[in-house]
């Protein structure tokens, strides 16, 4: 932590992705205020980095800081460590708190999101399709990341079941474990990039972390052998954070993500679906479902191969638990997209 005597630096640090998005938010009275960028997130604490380093802020009463998601850029007084307030984000991943329809934003201001997945029983498609709604959902560009390919008999199906979930969808072999892990995903890191990595327990996140990080460094993920659960069987508080990439860039391990569900996402999903949603104008009636109507597009690209009926039951389950998970919009309209 940097020395509390000593005043911040006011300079927005622009390695840890500092844009003129946030620049422009900055009011004329905050000009003494310090950016900083939140690193970690716990139940009563924030810490952010700062251009002199990490900083454990103070916070004004009654501050939730699960309002807060790492990768959030904050103003800071830089004498007291305040925290002022948080800039509007870029991009958020949000996920519905357990048992309510609130969501909670998990990580923000994200360029890329890692889908990573492992080449045998936890491949999904269904899931894969929620962290891709997500992804759109939130304005952050999806990538699959297909890890223990070293372990499967065809890594192949993978890959070919994997580019089919999204229309231009990137799909990445890696082997976390091997340094040259870095190297491949060189195209989506870099100085002032940010991604963030989901998926399953076990599938080699922060091991991946871990080499993104670089020889040298403290690892700061514990990884597969160590156990991810206490006695009662419930999750660690394992926090979300923030780690610098060796080749300059941002990382973001997201533990709190294994289950995920899909609420508020109706663009995000539209998008993901889009071969579904772009024939529906198409289609005899304007508000057909694609299930039974007469001239409907989408049963016609059913009956000629173009779409899958699983898809098409995978996208209509996933709208459906959209739509449950979704508040309804104040006012006298009621259900979203009515009327
Ligand atoms: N052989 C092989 N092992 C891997 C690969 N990716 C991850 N592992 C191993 O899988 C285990 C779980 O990895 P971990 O990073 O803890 O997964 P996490 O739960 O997603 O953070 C570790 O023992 C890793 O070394 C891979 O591509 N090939
Ligand atoms: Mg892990
Ligand atoms: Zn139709």
């Amino acid at each position: 932590m940097t020395d509390p005597s000593h005043p911040l630096p006011l300079t927005p640090p622009a390695s840890l992705g500092w844009l003129p998005f946030f620049e422009e938010q900055r009011e004329p009275h905050e000009a003494d205020l310090a950016p900083m960028r939140i690193a970690l997130v716990h139940r009563s604490r924030l810490s952010a980095l700062s251009e002199a380093g990490p900083v454990a802020l103070a916070l004004p009463v009654h501050t939730n800081t699960g309002d807060f998601a790492v990768g959030d850029w904050v103003l800071v007084d830089p004498r007291t460590r305040m925290l002022h307030r948080r800039l509007d984000r870029r991009t958020v991943l949000e996920r519905r708190v357990e048992g309510s329809r609130t969501l909670q934003p998990a990580a923000a201001n994200v360029d890329t999101l890692f889908v990573v997945t492992s080449c045998n029983a936890d491949f999904n498609q269904a899931r894969l399709e929620r962290y891709l709604a997500l992804a759109n959902q939130g304005g952050t560009n999806p990538v699959i990341l297909l890890t223990k390919a070293d372990m499967a008999a065809d890594g192949d199906i993978y890959r070919r079941q994997a580019a089919e979930l999204q229309r231009g969808l990137d799909v990445v072999t890696v082997n976390p474990r091997l340094p040259e892990a870095a190297r491949i995903l060189a195209p989506w890191c870099g100085v002032g990039r940010t991604v963030a990595l989901v998926g399953s327990s076990g599938v080699g996140k922060s091991t991946l972390v871990n080499t993104l990080a670089g020889p040298g460094q403290a690892r700061p993920q514990e990884t597969g052998a160590i156990r991810e659960h206490d006695a009662k069987g419930r999750h660690t508080t394992t926090a979300r954070s923030l780690h610098a990439i060796a080749g300059g860039g941002w990382v973001i391990d997201t533990p709190g993500m294994r289950t995920l569900h899909v609420g508020g996402a109706e663009d995000g999903i539209a998008r993901l679906f889009s071969e579904i949603t772009e024939l529906a104008p198409s289609c005899r009636f304007r508000d057909c479902t694609h299930a039974h109507e007469p001239g409907c597009a989408v049963q016609a690209a059913i009956a000629d191969g173009t779409i899958t009926p699983e898809r098409l039951t995978r996208w209509r389950k996933l709208l459906d638990e959209n739509h449950d998970n979704t508040p309804a919009p104040a006012g006298p309209r009621g259900r979203r997209g009515g009327g």
